[in-house]
């Protein structure tokens, strides 16, 4: 593949954005090769500036579960924009969206639109300390909740990938406040919370963690932080930024059948704009301003562009048997990958829920970062490479998930499966 345009622009892009990107993992470096510039997406595809086509499981990190440019939500957005990208006032489709995310989320009884999955979890904090009146929050090793500085201590994604999972520019005297706990080990978590007995304001965690690859929760583990929250007075916030409206229409919570107090949701919510959310039980909720005095605000907040996108992509994923059609998929894919791997002496780890996946280049299984840390990242960065030059497009790194969408056909499918069979042999 001829990747000459991709490469003109990053040497470009690099000159004015710091590392030509405006996100890290965008910059392909844990896969040693340069990144491909994209110029358009449809339905299961992306295009790169080249003109070369890839089969996308990116699906910009999440959001695009009904395939890129879905034309229903495509009319949605062109058709509020021509009456107004943004208003700064309270408008009509705020009130139907958070309607909807109550529905869906019979835990949420009042949402708060922001702009963006660190935003929700970031508040939600705020919320729960000012709730609880504690300082100290219990977080998981491995699991991201955007880049707010309390929450970049041990974090996955972009920050697990460029190995400072606890950033520079993050005070200590902010980091402190900040307990860490190994995922899916509940002695631990039981431990931590001893230590630190009437002081932690909330527990957060991802359901499915999907930023050290995808990493299920172990059966009790979410029970029994449920019970320990309840014992102890303590917050359980739920992100559900990549897993709401994704591995069920409410999310991992409809899925295993436990509620947080909070949860906070981004990605499919917003249909590919700019949006995240924070909700919960009225009691706590009633602690944010105006009504409390937590504060939080935002000028694009309930951006009505996003809000239609948003309402657009819920409408369409509340129609029936959306979420068998994705399980479905993602199982054939599975099925083939694990045949495909079979054939080869290379050590796999396949680890899914619905349409949330990685493979993991190691033995597995895999519960814990910890456990994610021993897969052979420079395999996955040649199996990572192989892909892209047969047309697939992966997340570049091997602490990402990979994600399936309603636009992916059988012969995606097949033609993904060829090709894992072709890299996997060349390693
Ligand atoms: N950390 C994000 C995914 N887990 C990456 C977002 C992006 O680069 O767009």
């Amino acid at each position: 593949m001829n990747h000459q345009k991709s490469a003109t622009l990053f040497t470009q892009a690099k000159r004015s954005i710091p590392g030509g990107v405006n996100s890290p993992v965008r910059a392909f470096k844990s896969v040693g090769c340069d990144p491909i510039f994209i110029s358009r997406a449809e339905g299961s595809r992306i295009f790169d500036a080249d003109g070369n086509g890839y089969i996308d499981y990116v699906g910009s990190w999440g959001p695009m579960i009904l395939g890129h440019c879905h034309p229903k939500v495509v009319e949605a957005i062109q058709r509020t924009a021509a009456s107004g990208a943004s208003f700064g006032a309270p408008t009509e489709k705020e009130i139907i969206l958070a309607e909807m995310v109550c529905e869906a989320y019979p835990n949420i009884e009042k949402v708060r639109m922001v702009s963006s999955g660190t935003e929700a979890t970031m508040s939600a904090i705020r919320l729960a300390r000012g709730y609880t009146g504690r300082d100290k929050i219990l977080k998981f090793d491995g699991c991201y909740h955007g880049h707010a500085d309390s929450l970049l201590v041990k974090a996955g994604s972009g920050a697990a990938t460029y190995g400072v999972p606890t950033s520079p520019g993050v005070p200590a005297d902010v980091a402190k406040h900040t307990l860490t706990a190994t995922y899916n080990d509940l002695s631990d978590v039981n431990n931590m919370v001893a230590a630190n007995k009437g002081e932690i304001a909330c527990i957060i965690l991802e359901p499915i963690a999907g930023n050290m690859g995808c990493v299920p929760p172990r059966p009790g583990f979410l029970e029994g932080l449920r019970q320990l929250c309840d014992q102890e007075g303590i917050v359980l916030i739920i992100d559900e930024v990549m897993t709401g409206f994704r591995v069920a229409y409410g999310g991992a919570q409809e899925r295993f059948g436990v509620r947080g107090d909070l949860v906070a949701l981004g990605k499919i919510i917003g249909g590919g704009l700019p949006v995240g959310a924070f909700g919960g039980k009225k009691e706590i909720m009633e602690h944010l301003s105006p009504e409390g005095g937590v504060y939080q605000a935002g000028t694009l907040s309930g951006n009505p562009l996003a809000m239609s996108a948003g309402i657009t992509t819920l409408q369409l994923l509340r129609e029936e048997g959306v979420y068998e059609q994705i399980e479905e998929k993602a199982a054939y894919l599975e099925k083939g990958l694990l045949e495909a791997a079979k054939e080869t002496s290379v050590p796999t780890c396949w680890q899914r829920v619905g349409g949330m996946f990685c493979t993991y280049f190691q033995q597995g299984p895999v519960n814990s970062f910890a456990d994610a840390l021993k897969s052979d990242t420079d395999a996955f960065g040649s199996f990572f490479r192989a892909m892209l030059e047969s047309g697939i497009n992966l997340a570049p790194s091997q602490f990402e998930a990979g994600f399936m969408s309603l636009a992916h056909s059988r012969d995606d499918l097949d033609a993904t499966i060829e090709a894992a069979r072709k890299a996997l042999r060349a390693i």
